[in-house]
């Protein structure tokens, strides 16, 4: 079967601000109470995903979350007028107001697991959204996440939509971040890898400690099951629990994948050896592993220049690309490595660079702000077209975030109401432009 892999990218959401809120996230930490940027996070996000669409790859656009999450904060006990509501959580809880504010959505390689029909036993793509309960602004996403995913894949023949695991820290579940396929041809089945940071029921068994591990193992087995993958076409690795120690929060800071080739540090994972042996055995011969070395790059290099956090891409010309945050530029050691790398012909031969800075502040690379999903044909067709980006769509959504989007915002602007306001005006709008109909609860009351 031809199938092609489509990158379906979140859209920066109107209250992109930093506000520290991801422990073991050292972007996050950094740029904590920074001055943010959505409108040119928004525009900085759109355009990587019209230079992918240009180079002659499959794009898409997930919609962003409505924040404030006016209805998380009642829940939390906050009562009276929107307006009373924001006021009340800035005064007596700002965590709270910053967690149900935060545009974390964006990085879609969080939204779900996918596995694509050619792996599956019933023949559907599967999709599980993620649970994200390690750090409660994400665990408020897995909800609208999964009424996004239906909205935009929906037809019960070819997607399959699970709901997402039980919201336990013994099923902590960071979806595609944590998880990679290889093969030969999109279409063919493939070895689907997932990685997790620590065991749930064993939580101490070889696990960070200084900074959470997110992704259990028992989730990891969980979604494969769910699934229908067979152990053949599975492999199981842990996070090197030192890696994550030094910032490394998801599997795809320190590794990438595509089709026959890892690219990955070498101290991505735990018993590094063995699961180079596993894979290499379920793959066959064709398989090769680009292991960058330690001296080379260490892991802190790897966490602030993300160079792993690219997308490794194969063009319909048969190029593969890096596609590579600007950050990698700026870090010599990073660049020359970069030019050492295209020079050797190993399977890499051009890298594409983005200004994605804003999304970089809060740890988003390129690799982050994507969901990959591969598709047939009549798959493809069964997806709603208003979401793939085309020219068309492209420029309307240019003009909607310039119409809607601020180009300032301070964790004291999360309180003002009119930006409640603006959000909602924004986003009922892109309901329409990408034909998801009322996807938010704001628009059923
Ligand atoms: O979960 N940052 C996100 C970044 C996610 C990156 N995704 C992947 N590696 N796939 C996170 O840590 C920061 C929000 C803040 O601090 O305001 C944040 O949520």
């Amino acid at each position: 079967m031809i199938a092609y892999e489509a990158n379906f990218d979140g859209l920066v959401g109107p209250t992109h601000n930093y506000s520290g809120l991801s422990v073991g996230n050292i972007a996050s930490l950094t740029h904590s109470h920074d001055v943010s940027n959505p409108k040119n996070a928004a525009l900085q996000g759109l355009h990587k995903m019209k230079a992918l669409a240009n180079l002659g790859l499959l794009q898409g656009v997930i919609a962003p979350q409505i924040r404030p999450d006016i209805r998380m904060l009642r829940r939390l006990g906050f009562s009276g007028s929107d307006r009373r509501v924001l006021q009340q959580a800035a005064q007596q809880a700002p965590k709270l107001l910053t967690s149900c504010c935060s545009a974390s959505s964006m990085w879609a390689a969080n939204a779900a697991t996918v596995s694509p029909s050619a792996d599956t036993s019933d023949n559907r793509i599967h999709f599980t959204p993620a649970n994200l309960v390690s750090h409660f602004h994400r665990s408020i996403e897995h909800q609208t996440t999964s009424s996004i995913l239906s909205a935009m894949f929906n037809d019960d023949n070819h997607f399959c939509h699970h709901p997402p695991l039980p919201a336990s820290e013994y099923l902590g579940d960071e979806g595609a971040a944590n998880h990679m396929r290889f093969c030969d041809q999109h279409g063919e089945q493939g070895v689907e890898m997932f990685v997790f940071g620590r065991y749930g029921f064993d939580r101490y068994q070889s696990a960070p400690q200084r900074y959470p591990a997110r992704q259990t193992y028992e989730a990891s087995t969980a979604i494969a099951r769910l699934h229908q993958l067979t152990p053949q076409q599975v492999v199981m690795a842990q996070q090197n629990p030192a890696v994550v120690d030094h910032g490394v929060f998801h599997n795809d800071v320190i590794a990438v994948g595509n089709q026959q080739m890892l690219f990955c540090h070498q101290d991505a994972f735990l018993d590094q050896a063995n699961i180079y042996q596993q894979l290499q055995h379920k793959m066959g011969v064709d398989f090769s592993i680009i292991e960058v070395p330690n001296d080379v790059v260490s892991v802190d290099d790897a966490v602030s220049s993300y160079l792993f956090n690219s997308q490794l891409v194969t063009l319909p010309n048969g190029d593969v690309s890096l596609i590579l945050p600007q950050e990698c530029q700026y870090n010599a050691s990073i660049w020359e490595y970069i030019q050492q790398l295209l020079q050797a012909q190993v399977g890499i031969n051009r890298v594409d660079l983005f200004d994605l800075s804003q999304s970089m502040q809060n740890g988003g690379g390129p690799a982050c702000l994507r969901l990959k999903v591969v598709l047939s044909d009549k798959e493809r067709q069964a997806v709603n077209p208003a979401v793939f980006l085309t020219e068309t769509l492209f420029k309307r959504l240019r003009e909607w975030i310039g119409v809607h989007y601020r180009d300032r915002l301070i964790e004291a602007d999360l309180a003002d109401p009119s930006l409640l306001m603006e959000s909602y005006t924004a986003l009922d709008e892109l309901t329409y432009i990408l034909k998801l109909g009322s996807v938010y609860d704001f628009q059923r009351v």
